[in-house]
């Protein structure tokens, strides 16, 4: 298998640390959203990051249809639980992925566009949506793994959490239960064969700085 994008990227990321739990062989194309732009055109309709091309040909292009695809060639190792902690597993999951998009927006808008060409009410509905969820995050997360055993559900915060601790620190604060969770998260094994590159960021036109401090 190949997988198409950037270790910064929360969404690539969860899809490496779901390869390395399955013990799936897979090698990387390093290929930025923004710089390469056309070659990943040619791989998603959409240009965007993750893609997974499976050993077949086929193409995969959302991060979480390829986590389901995943668990469904993986049974033993499935990332999605049954029972009763499915629920809490999905709530928790989705919050963190739409925080991920919202993150992701809010960065693209602080570091690609000249300042006096934002637009502050964007900008502010965007900071309070990151807010609400992480707010909602921190009050829900009491325990890690969040429910029970490594989930879809760690893998989607784990990773948008390490992003906005590199990325956008002040947004993220002093939220303790998320940082222990982020914390637990980093020393699994899957999450250490795939770890956050701010390496590729740069390359890929990223200052380490933090966002907030830019004018
Ligand atoms: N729903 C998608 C979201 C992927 C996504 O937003 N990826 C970002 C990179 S972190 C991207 O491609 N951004 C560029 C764009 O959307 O034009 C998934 O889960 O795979």
């Amino acid at each position: 298998m190949i997988l198409w994008g950037l270790m910064d990227s929360p969404f690539v990321r969860r899809v490496a640390v779901a390869l390395h739990h399955h013990g799936c062989a897979y090698d990387r194309q390093p290929l930025s959203v923004f710089r390469d732009f056309d070659a990943m055109r040619a791989a998603n309709p959409l240009g965007q990051a993750p893609v997974l091309t499976l050993d077949d040909g086929s193409v995969l292009t959302d991060s979480r249809a390829m986590l389901e695809w995943l668990d469904a060639l993986h049974p033993a190792t499935r990332l999605t639980p049954e029972g009763p902690a499915l629920l809490e597993m999905l709530q928790v999951e989705a919050v963190a992925l739409a925080l991920a998009d919202k993150a992701v927006l809010l960065t693209g808008e602080l570091t690609r566009r000249p300042a006096a060409l934002r637009d502050p009410e964007a900008i502010a509905r965007l900071q309070l949506q990151l807010d609400g969820a992480l707010d909602w995050l921190e009050a829900r997360v009491t325990t890690a793994p969040v429910s029970g055993a490594l989930s879809r559900a760690d893998l989607a915060l784990g990773c948008i959490i390490r992003y906005l601790a590199e990325k956008q620190p002040r947004r993220l604060g002093d939220r303790p239960a998320l940082r222990r969770h982020s914390a637990w998260c980093e020393t699994r094994p899957a999450f250490a064969a795939a770890p956050y590159s701010t390496v590729e960021a740069v390359a890929a036109g990223w200052r380490p700085e933090p966002l907030e401090e830019r004018p």
